[in-house]
């Protein structure tokens, strides 16, 4: 690794030195050795959907105009582009679909260890999706919203439950524009089929179906994800805990989860605190059993049980080079392939347990609910027994870690603001109108090597804090404000403008909210919806001073994400380009003309501090729109 500034993260680049002197290769070294990337696939204008080709379109006019079959470059990016809101919305959903099993199997007493944390929830959603709760056992009312949950996958016709959360008027549009997602499932089969050879041609109807399928994942897989959890693992609630790789211990078994659904992680949050396996890790020399997370599966377990994090999807392997990791633990989604054969280099185990991912040189225990907890236990025993082999000379533990407050949910925002006599979002609301709060933005997402790891994320997050912008973060973007302290109350102080410091201070929050996995984005749409309810905003989402930004973001996920929140009405700028701009009217559509269909756009700006004068003019353009007064403090 030549040059050393690759993260804004010092504790990555330490790692990252160590890693170059051991000669140990990661993810960006291998990004530095693809360089120059094709072109061709940067531009969205190669298409593999048959095999006539594969075939390109020279976006400079000098080759081929059209693929074999004719198809232009604006067809051959739009089909691109939707199968990767596929993909996207399919892991969200399928995730979602996992937490739902896991919640009818708990209600059925067929699990171990896994009990219905959430009832004030499940009660709620009971309500929600007409269950009946009167005089009911609990596990019976789980059951039926389990079910009712999981028809909203294979349902074929209608509008998905949770739609029916957004206002009256962004409904009115996604029935207007055949929008409305039917179910999950089956939006994204149609994008397969559409983007079949010969079957969907036209850009921007290609693009409608992207829309439906996308808010099939946000008001409908993504948030039965988050509501289910809520339900079977309780309520987040805000907590204080530590971030960074210097969470790791010298002196006892470090164990990492590393992945997505909270099903495995936090069952073996239980297994760690196990009084006989404690005591075997005193037995083999070490002091206790200390686990920490990696990636959403981190943020999962932090913001319900206070578990530290080690790192977000660029650390992965940086935590592997520590030399102190006993055993990594990983799922589904954001899993480098490249961690079992770094592991070789180590003393660390790595395990796979989803029977949905495996990984070549990775040592597989297929986990599952009916023997979660033995399991579980299983596996920490195996790190356990692991610790004295750990290579006591190569173990490299960065010193530094930061403190945190994570956890934030829609419902807490009541508590939070109204206090203990008044539960409400008026408080939040009347400092928008005042001017006291510019707007509120979702900063959320990746990291990609393309971006200098944080430093996006940082430089934005800071830079909205000033301007009074309230931020609210999920995902790999919400472990970079941690590592950066800006989820402290303290930071307020430091990085806010008057206003927002004036909130902080009276409420007792970070000026950064930390609100969970990137499912959890459903969490931030119901943020939306209440302050709509509440009043005085406007009726639409996209009436209100907010946007959301993915400045570092690389997943398929990722792309479906701003797909719906756009389509919810949320201005989005993305630091990185959607893989698009070799067809020149797909790009304007998404960065333009997208406006007038759902209220919002997209913005590519890769400049972070450019990317929020572009956000800050919308939420001021937003405000006057709402006749708001001009911000109380500053221009
Ligand atoms: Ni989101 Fe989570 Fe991170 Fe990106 Fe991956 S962990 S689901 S996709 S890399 S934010």
């Amino acid at each position: 690794m030549s040059d050393k500034e690759k993260s804004a993260d010092q504790v990555t680049n330490k790692m990252m030195d160590i890693a170059c002197k051991n000669d140990i290769e990661t993810a960006f070294d291998r990004y530095d050795a693809m360089e120059p990337e094709c072109g061709f696939g940067q531009l969205g204008v190669c298409c593999k959907n048959c095999v006539m080709g594969p075939c390109r379109i020279d976006p400079f006019g000098e080759g081929p105009e059209k693929g074999i079959c004719g198809a232009n470059a604006d067809t051959i990016a739009a089909r691109n582009l939707v199968r990767m809101v596929a993909a996207g919305a399919a892991a969200h959903s399928d995730h979602g679909r996992d937490i739902a099993h896991t919640l009818l199997m708990t209600s059925q007493g067929k699990t171990k260890g896994y009990e219905i944390k959430g009832k004030e929830k499940l009660l709620s959603l009971a309500k929600e999706l007409n269950v009946k709760t009167d005089s009911r056992k609990i596990e019976d009312i789980a059951h039926d919203v389990a079910e009712k949950c999981f028809a909203e996958f294979g349902q074929q016709h209608g509008e998905l439950q949770f739609t029916r959360r957004a206002p009256k008027k962004r409904q009115e549009i996604w029935r207007k524009y055949k929008f409305m997602p039917r179910g999950v499932d089956r939006e994204i089969v149609e994008i397969m089929h559409r983007t079949h050879i010969g079957v969907d041609n036209d850009y921007v109807n290609i693009l409608q179906q992207g829309i439906r399928a996308s808010l099939g994942d946000g008001w409908g897989g993504s948030m039965i994800a988050t509501d289910l959890s809520d339900v079977l693992f309780g309520m987040p609630t805000p907590i204080r805990s530590v971030s960074n790789l210097g969470v790791l211990k010298e002196d006892e078994v470090n164990i990492i989860v590393h992945g997505h659904e909270p099903t495995l992680s936090d069952i073996i949050v239980t297994a760690s605190q196990d009084k006989e396996l404690l005591e075997l890790a005193k037995q083999k020399g070490a002091k206790g059993i200390n686990l920490a997370g990696i990636c959403c599966t981190a943020n999962e377990i932090l913001m319900r049980h206070g578990i530290a994090v080690a790192g977000n999807f660029l650390q992965q392997e940086l935590a592997i080079i520590t030399g102190s990791v006993d055993l990594m633990l990983v799922d589904v989604q954001c899993i480098m392939p490249a961690l079992g054969k770094l592991a070789t280099c180590y003393h660390t185990k790595v395990i796979s347990t989803s029977p949905k991912a495996k990984f070549p040189g990775v040592e597989h225990i297929e986990f599952s609910e009916e023997d979660a907890l033995p399991i579980a236990k299983r596996i920490v025993k195996m790190a356990i027994e692991n610790y004295p082999n750990r290579k006591k000379e190569i173990v490299n533990i960065p010193k530094d870690k930061m403190d945190l407050v994570a956890g934030f949910t829609a419902e807490y925002v009541y508590h939070m603001l109204g206090g203990k006599y008044r539960s409400t979002y008026r408080p939040l609301n009347d400092a928008i109108i005042s001017g006291r709060l510019r707007g509120a933005v979702g900063i959320v997402g990746c990291n990609n090597p393309k971006v200098k790891h944080d430093w996006a994320h940082l430089e934005l997050t800071k830079a909205l804090l000033k301007k009074d912008v309230l931020v609210v973060t999920t995902g790999c973007s919400a472990l970079a404000s941690a590592k950066a302290g800006l989820l402290i109350p303290e930071a307020a102080k430091q990085y806010a403008g008057k206003g927002l410091q004036e909130i902080c201070e009276a409420v007792g929050c970070p000026p950064v909210l930390h609100m969970g996995s990137c499912v959890d984005i459903s969490r931030i749409l119901m943020v939306l919806c209440n302050v709509l309810l509440e009043g005085g905003l406007g009726d639409d989402i996209s009436d209100l001073p907010v946007a959301a930004a993915a400045p570092e973001w690389m997943s398929e996920k990722a792309v479906s994400i701003g797909f719906y929140a756009v389509s919810s009405g949320v201005y989005t700028v993305l630091g990185i380009p959607f893989p698009i701009l070799g067809g020149k009217e797909i790009t304007d559509f998404i960065t333009d003309k997208m406006e007038n269909v759902v209220g919002a756009k997209f913005g590519f700006e890769p400049d972070p501090l450019k990317a929020a004068d572009l956000i800050v003019k919308h939420l001021d353009k937003k405000r006057a729109a709402l006749k708001l007064k001009p911000v109380m403090y500053g221009e």
